[in-house]
C-alpha cells in the first residue's frame, strides 16, 4: 500500500486580496472552477488497488506555501502526483519547486492532456520525475505497483521516464476502452469550495459520460490518447447520477464534449433519472446539428436546465474555415428550438480566428447580440497544440510558439491571427463584452435568471470580471 497525495496546482496567493483577484480572474475566463474529474478517476483507482488517497485543490483551498507545506507534512506521502494542462505548466512548476525542496525524497509523477501532447517537454523539467500520457485509470496502478517493487516501471504504457540522461517513451497515450467497468471518481476526497458562474444549486460537481469526439474542428485540440469516441451506457450514467445525489450534490455540470452525439443514450439516461427520481438539475454541452425537439423535452423532463453550444462565429465563411460542419442557420434555429423549451443558453464564440476581418469578427457579435443566448462566451482565438491549426502553421514554417512557453521564455501564449493584428483582436474582444453583457436586454435577462442567493452571488462576481476584463487592459495581458 502506498501513500499518494494527488494536486491540482494554482498560483500560491500570498495575501488575501490576492485570492480574489485569482477567482475574479477564473471566473471571467473559465466561468469558474470545477473539481479535478481526472485526479478524482485515477484517486479511485488507485483507491480500488489498495492505496491511501488525497487531493489537494490548490485552486480552490487557496493554502499559502508555508500552509501547503504544513498540510503535507500532517501526512507525508510515498508519491506525488500533478495534474498538468499545457497553460497551467507555470502553476505546476511553482509547486513541484516547493516539493522538491521539502521533500526531495518523493517522486512526482505528471500526468494529464499536456503530457501527451509534449512528453519530451514535460520531463526536460528536472522537477518531474515520471509522467505518464493518457487515460490513467489502469496505468497509474501498475505504475505504482511497479514502484513499490513488483514489476519494472519501464513497462508500463504511456511512461515518460530519463535513463542515462536521456528521455526515453515506453508505448503510447493509453486509451480506456470500456469506460463501464472504471469505478465512479473519488468525488468525497475533495474539500474545497468550487464556484461555477452559472450554477444554480450548490454543491455542485462534475460528470463525464463519454470521451473523445468525433467531430475534426479545425481550432479544437486533439488529446493523444482520448481520440476515439466512446460512451458510458445509460445504465452506468444513472448510478453515477444516483451516487452523486447521494453524496449529497444539487448539481451536475456534465462535461461530455458531446453529449448528444447518441441519441438513444440521452433518452435511456433521462428516463432512467426520472424513473429513479433524482431530484438533481444539470447541464450539458452540445452541437447544434446534435439535438431535436423529442431530446430537447426529455432532458428538460429530467432536471437538465442549461445547454452550452460551441456557435464559433456569426459568418459561414469563417465556420467553413473552422471546419465545424454547421451553419449560422442551423445555429440560429437549435438555440431558438432550446430557447422555446426553456433552456438556459450559453454559447462560445472564437474572435481572431485566422481568416477573419474585423467585419466577420463585428457579424459574430451582432449573431449573439441577435440570439436568444443568455450568456456568450467571447474568446480570442489560440493556436491550441494537437489542433489542425497549430499543426498547419507550423507546416507552413511558423515556429511553435507554445516551446518558448512551456520553457517560460514568455509568459505569453502563442498569438496566431492570419492577417488580423492581435491589436484589433483585443479590441472586438472588449467591444464584444461590452456590447453584449451591458445591453438592458442581457441585463433583465440576468435579474430575471438569479432566482436564488447562489444565482446571485455568482451573476455579481461574474459582472465584475465583465468589467474588469471589458474596461482594464492589465488582466487581457494575463490571459493572453
Ligand atoms: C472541465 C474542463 C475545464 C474546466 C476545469 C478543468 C479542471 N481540471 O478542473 C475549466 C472550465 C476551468 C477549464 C479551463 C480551461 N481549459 Co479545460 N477542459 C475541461 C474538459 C472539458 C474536461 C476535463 C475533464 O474533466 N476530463 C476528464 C478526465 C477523466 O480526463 P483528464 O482530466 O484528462 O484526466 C485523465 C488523464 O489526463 C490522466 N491524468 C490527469 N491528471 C493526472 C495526474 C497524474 C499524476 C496522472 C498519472 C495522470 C493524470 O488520467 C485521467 C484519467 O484518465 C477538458 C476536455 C477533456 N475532454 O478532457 C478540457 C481541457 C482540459 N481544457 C483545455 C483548455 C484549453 C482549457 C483552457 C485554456 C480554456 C480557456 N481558453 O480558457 C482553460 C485553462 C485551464 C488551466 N489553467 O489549465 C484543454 C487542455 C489542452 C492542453 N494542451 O492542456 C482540454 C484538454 C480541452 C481541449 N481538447 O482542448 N477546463
Ligand atoms: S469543437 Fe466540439 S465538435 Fe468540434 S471537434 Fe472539438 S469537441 Fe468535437
Amino acid at each position: 500500500m502506498m501513500k499518494i497525495l494527488l494536486i491540482s496546482p494554482a498560483v500560491f496567493p500570498k495575501k488575501n486580496s490576492e485570492k480574489y483577484h485569482q477567482l475574479l480572474l477564473r471566473m471571467s475566463i473559465h466561468g469558474g472552477d470545477s473539481p479535478p474529474l481526472g485526479l478524482e478517476g485515477i484517486a479511485s483507482s488507485a483507491m480500488e488497488a489498495g492505496h491511501q488517497v488525497k487531493i489537494i485543490d490548490l485552486r480552490v483551498e487557496n493554502l499559502t506555501r508555508l500552509d501547503f507545506v504544513r498540510e503535507i507534512k500532517k501526512n507525508v506521502p510515498d508519491i506525488f502526483g500533478l495534474y498538468l494542462t499545457t497553460f497551467n505548466i507555470r502553476e505546476a512548476l511553482q509547486v513541484a519547486k516547493v516539493m522538491k525542496a521539502v521533500f526531495p525524497k518523493i517522486k512526482i509523477i505528471v500526468g494529464g492532456p499536456h503530457v501527451g501532447i509534449y512528453p519530451q517537454e514535460t520531463l526536460k523539467n528536472s522537477e518531474f520525475d515520471l509522467a505518464l500520457m493518457g487515460e490513467a485509470e489502469n496505468t497509474f496502478c501498475e505504475l505504482l505497483e511497479a514502484l513499490s517493487g513488483a514489476g519494472d516501471f519501464r513497462k508500463v504504457n504511456g511512461i515518460v521516464y530519463r535513463e542515462n540522461g536521456e528521455i526515453k517513451i515506453n508505448g503510447n497515450s493509453e486509451t480506456i476502452k470500456d469506460l463501464d467497468v472504471l469505478p465512479f471518481p473519488a468525488r468525497r476526497l475533495l474539500k474545497g469550495k468550487y464556484r461555477y458562474f452559472g450554477t444554480f444549486r450548490e454543491p455542485f460537481t462534475t460528470m463525464m459520460t463519454s470521451r473523445g469526439c468525433p467531430f475534426n474542428c479545425a481550432f479544437c485540440a486533439k488529446i493523444p490518447g482520448s481520440v476515439r469516441t466512446r460512451f458510458a451506457s445509460a445504465k452506468r450514467v444513472v448510478a453515477e447520477f444516483l451516487e452523486i445525489k447521494k453524496l449529497g450534490y444539487c448539481e451536475v455540470n456534465v462535461f461530455d464534449d458531446l453529449f448528444t452525439v447518441n441519441r438513444q443514450r440521452v433518452i435511456d439516461v433521462c428516463q432512467g433519472i426520472l424513473e429513479n427520481k433524482i431530484d438533481i438539475s444539470w447541464s450539458i454541452r452540445a452541437r447544434t446539428d446534435c439535438i431535436d425537439e423529442e431530446m430537447l423535452v426529455y432532458l428538460k423532463k429530467a432536471g437538465c436546465y442549461r445547454i452550452y453550444f460551441g456557435i464559433e462565429s456569426g459568418t459561414d465563411e469563417i465556420l467553413k474555415l473552422m471546419n465545424k460542419r454547421t451553419d449560422t442557420r442551423k445555429n440560429m434555429q437549435a438555440m431558438e428550438l432550446a430557447h422555446k423549451i426553456g433552456f438556459e443558453i450559453v454559447s462560445y464564440f472564437i474572435l481572431g480566428f485566422p481568416g477573419e476581418t474585423v467585419e466577420t469578427m463585428n457579424a459574430t457579435i451582432e449573431f449573439a447580440k441577435k440570439s436568444p443566448t443568455d450568456f456568450a462566451s467571447f474568446n480570442m482565438f489560440e493556436p491550441l497544440p494537437a489542433s489542425k491549426v497549430h499543426a498547419d502553421m507550423i507546416a507552413t514554417g511558423v515556429k511553435d510558439g507554445w516551446l518558448d512557453f512551456l520553457e517560460l521564455k514568455t509568459n505569453r501564449m502563442p498569438i496566431y491571427h492570419g492577417d488580423l493584428a492581435r491589436s484589433e483582436v483585443e479590441k472586438a474582444y472588449k467591444k464584444a463584452l461590452r456590447s453584449f453583457y451591458f445591453r438592458p436586454k442581457a441585463i433583465f435577462n440576468l435579474f430575471r435568471m438569479v432566482r436564488n442567493p447562489v444565482r446571485f452571488r455568482n451573476f455579481f462576481l461574474v459582472l465584475i470580471s465583465m468589467l474588469i476584463l471589458s474596461f482594464f487592459k492589465k488582466d487581457i495581458e494575463l490571459i493572453s
